[in-house]
């Protein structure tokens, strides 16, 4: 054991890693022959992200597990400090047609399943035109350019705009709940508010961090849960958005309050402007 700091080898070796995974991307487009916990296919990109990360996130000093939305298994390591949970590729749909994609990552203080309350830092890479990292930590939020291996500080105290402009929701839209289906019609009618969704969630959220707004993926009739899992999406964009002063919800309270029962759970998710989450609340009650 060292006493350098777990949580920032983490995330400097998930930076220097970003713009290697970015470039891996060409070439592995097509689908692996598996299925990830959740039962969708995988890409063959989100198992080579995935064993790149395993191999480089368990070997750092400090690191008790290593968990992925891409594997049954938590890997266990040889320290007991944190457990770090990854989306090696968010929105990896997205890859056949070119589009933006994510990688997200949790780190928590006990081990998995965890509540939202055990993160100490959350983020995300979104490999968009530019590959950039949103990073919160100890109540602040910081976004960074990536580029070969360097990380440069683009912002810092970043917060979510006051005046809400973006929303983007998930799931198809015969599949939403009624009340959930009014609550959009409400924030759709007001001529303030733009529609952006690009079926990656972390190119969605990051457009509601950078122009204020919400996205949610739902609960869904047939999916009382909605799709996205807490420990390697929800909890970690929870946190994110939480510290940039927004809020989060599964619709009844805070992302962060939701009690897991399993590694692979999912959870309703809502992100954005209080005032928009608040309003959520209460027309899903
Ligand atoms: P993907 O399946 O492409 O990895 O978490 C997974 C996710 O993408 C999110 O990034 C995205 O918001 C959502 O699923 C889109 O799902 P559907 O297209 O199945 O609605």
């Amino acid at each position: 054991m060292t006493d350098a700091d777990p949580v920032d080898d983490v995330v400097a070796t998930i930076a220097r890693s970003a713009t290697e995974i970015r470039q891996g991307l060409v070439g592995r487009r097509g689908k692996a022959d598996a299925e990830n916990p959740s039962g969708e296919t995988q890409a063959e990109a989100d198992v080579w992200a995935d064993e790149l990360l395993a191999d480089r996130l368990s070997s750092i000093d400090g690191v008790a597990q290593y968990a992925s939305e891409e594997r049954s298994d938590i890997v266990d390591c040889e320290d007991d400090r944190i457990t770090v949970a990854v989306d090696p590729l968010d929105g990896s749909s997205n890859l056949k047609s070119n589009n933006t994609m994510g990688t997200v990552f949790g780190i928590y203080d006990e081990p998995l399943p965890a509540p939202g309350s055990a993160l100490v830092a959350s983020g995300w890479i979104l490999y968009g035109p530019i590959t950039t990292m949103a990073y919160a930590r100890d109540g602040t939020v910081t976004k960074y350019e990536l580029t070969g291996g360097e990380r440069t500080v683009v912002e810092e105290d970043v917060t979510l705009p006051e005046d809400p402009l973006v929303y983007g929701f998930g799931g198809r839209v015969p599949d939403w709940p009624d009340d959930f289906r009014e609550y959009v019609r409400e924030i759709e009618s007001n001529p303030d508010h733009k529609l952006r969704y690009g079926g990656a969630m972390i190119g969605d959220v990051n457009q509601v961090l950078t122009y204020g707004g919400i996205f949610a993926y739902p609960a869904l009739e047939d999916s009382p849960r909605g799709k996205l899992r807490l420990q390697f999406e929800g909890n970690p964009i929870a946190y994110l958005i939480e510290a940039a002063g927004g809020r989060s919800s599964d619709g009844r309270q805070s992302i962060l309050d939701v009690d897991p029962t399993d590694v692979h759970d999912r959870v309703p998710l809502h992100v954005g402007n209080a005032d928009l989450i608040d309003r959520l609340e209460d027309a899903l009650e």
